[in-house]
C-alpha cells in the first residue's frame, strides 16, 4: 500500500464487536478480566489503549517502522528517549533546534548527568569531530527550527553505527510524508504530532517510531513506567487528522513556495530561509533527501527586530502563535516565543536573531496569504513614514 492508502486504512480495520468502520474511543482506564491473568491484551490503559494502539500502528507504517508509541506531547516522547541514556552518557544535538527541546536536554537532563555537545550537524565533520568515548546518540532535527538548515541523515547515520550511536531524528518539521529518517540510516524517529500529522492545531501529542526491537522494548518499558501516554480522544483526533496528510502536505508544500518567491522579490524583506529556493544552503540536498520542501519559511526584515515585532502584531490571516502544521496560518518571533528558554548569546550565534520571523503556511489560497503580509508590511512602512 502506497502512503496515502495507508494513513487512512493501517491499523483501522473495523471493530470487531460492532463493526464500527472507523475507530471508536475507548473511553476506558481499565478492563475486565475474566478471571486472573485472563485477559484480551488489555489491562490498564497506561499500558495500552485499543485507540492508541490503532494511532501506533498506522505511525509506524507511515515512517516504514516495525513499532509505534504514541506520548502524550512532542516533548514527552523526546524525554522518553533520553530514558535509554544513564548518568555519564554524551549525546551530540543539532544545534538549531526546537527551544524547548534545548531546554529539556540542557536543563532537565543534564541534572542527571547526561552530557550534551551542540554542533552545527548541516557538516557531518562536525559530528565525527565532537565523538568522545561516552557518545551515545545524535539527535538531529532537519528542518531545523526555525532555521530551517538542512541536515544529511544518511551521512550523519552513518557515523552514527560507525561509533555504535543511536541515530534519533526529530522529523516533526517534515513529516514522514516528505522524508522517513528510518529508510535513510536512523535508529529512531520523534514526532510532535501536534504539529502536521494531527494538523489541526486542536491537539498535543507525540510518538517514536523505530526498526530496533531492543531500544522498541526499552522505549515501551519507559513509556508505561514514567507514563506520558495521550487519552484516547486525543489519539482519535489525532488518527482522524492523519487522513488527509498526504493531501495537506502538498498544499503546504505550493504554498509555501510561493511565500517565499514572494518574500524574496519584496523589497522590505532582507533575508528569506526556505529549502526550496535555490540560494537555500543546503537546497541540493533537501532536493534528494525530500520529497517537498514543507510549509515552514522563515524571514527578516530590513527594518530588524522592530519592524518584526510590528509586522508580526499586524497579519491578520496569519495568527500570532506558537505551533505550527496547522492548516491555518501561523506567524511567529522565535526570539520571545519557541526559543525565549535558549539564552540570548546561544540564539545570536546560531543566527537565531530578533529580526527573525517564521510562518507556518497553512493551505488557505496562496494569494489572500499574500496580500495578508503585503497589507501587515505596508502598514509597519506607513507608521514608520509617520515616525509611529
Ligand atoms: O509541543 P510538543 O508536542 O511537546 O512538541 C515539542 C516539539 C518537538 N520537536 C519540534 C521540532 C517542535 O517544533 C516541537 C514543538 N514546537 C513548537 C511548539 C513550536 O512552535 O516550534
Amino acid at each position: 500500500m502506497k502512503f496515502a492508502t495507508r494513513a487512512i486504512h493501517v491499523g483501522q480495520e473495523a471493530e470487531p464487536v460492532t463493526g464500527a468502520t472507523i475507530v471508536p474511543i475507548f473511553q476506558t482506564s481499565t478492563y475486565t478480566q475474566e478471571g486472573i491473568g485472563q485477559h484480551k491484551g488489555y489491562e490498564y490503559a497506561r499500558t495500552g489503549n485499543p485507540t492508541r494502539t490503532a494511532l501506533e500502528a498506522c505511525l509506524a507504517s507511515l515512517e516504514n517502522a516495525k513499532y509505534g508509541l504514541c506520548f502524550a506531547s512532542g516533548s514527552a516522547a523526546s524525554a522518553t528517549v533520553m530514558n535509554l541514556l544513564s548518568a555519564g552518557d554524551h549525546v551530540i544535538c543539532a544545534d538549531d533546534v526546537y527551544g524547548g527541546t534545548y531546554r529539556l536536554f540542557e536543563l532537565v537532563f543534564t541534572r542527571y548527568g547526561l552530557q550534551y555537545s551542540w554542533v552545527d550537524m548541516t557538516n557531518p565533520e562536525n559530528v565525527a569531530k565532537a565523538i568522545r568515548p561516552n557518545t551515545k546518540m545524535l539527535w538531529i532535527e532537519t528542518p531545523t527550527n526555525p532555521l530551517l538548515s538542512v541536515v544529511n541523515i544518511a551521512a550523519v547515520a552513518e557515523i552514527g553505527r560507525k561509533h555504535k550511536c543511536l541515530t534519533v531524528v526529530d522529523n516533526t518539521f517534515a513529516s514522514p510524508y516528505l522524508q522517513q529518517p528510518l529508510d535513510l540510516g536512523a535508529d529512531i524517529v520523534v514526532h510532535s504530532t501536534t504539529k502536521y500529522i494531527g494538523g489541526h492545531s486542536d491537539v498535543v501529542g507525540g510518538a517514536i517510531l523505530t526498526n530496533d526491537e531492543q531500544a522498541y522494548t526499552k522505549l515501551k518499558y519507559h513509556q508505561n513506567a514514567v507514563g506520558g501516554v495521550p487519552g484516547p480522544h486525543d489519539c482519535w483526533l489525532v488518527m482522524r487528522g492523519v487522513k488527509t496528510l498526504a493531501l495537506r502536505m502538498e498544499a503546504h508544500c505550493a504554498n509555501a513556495m510561493k511565500i517565499a518567491k514572494w518574500l524574496q522579490s519584496n523589497t522590505s524583506v532582507s533575508r528569506v530561509i526556505y529549502p526550496g529556493l535555490s540560494n537555500h544552503k543546503q537546497h541540493d540536498l533537501a532536493r534528494r533527501q525530500m520529497r517537498g520542501f514543507g510549509g515552514m519559511v522563515s524571514f527578516e526584515l530590513k527594518g530588524g527586530e522592530a519592524a518584526a515585532r510590528k509586522v508580526a502584531g499586524q497579519t491578520k490571516l496569519f495568527s500570532l502563535a506558537e505551533s505550527l502544521g496547522g492548516v491555518e496560518s501561523l506567524i511567529g518571533h522565535p526570539a520571545t516565543m519557541t526559543h525565549a528558554s535558549m539564552p540570548k548569546e546561544q540564539r545570536e550565534a546560531r543566527g537565531l536573531t530578533g529580526g527573525l520571523l517564521r510562518l507556518s503556511v497553512g493551505i488557505e489560497d496562496a494569494d489572500d496569504l499574500i496580500g495578508d503580509l503585503e497589507a501587515a508590511f505596508a502598514m509597519v512602512e506607513s507608521r514608520k513614514a509617520v515616525g509611529v
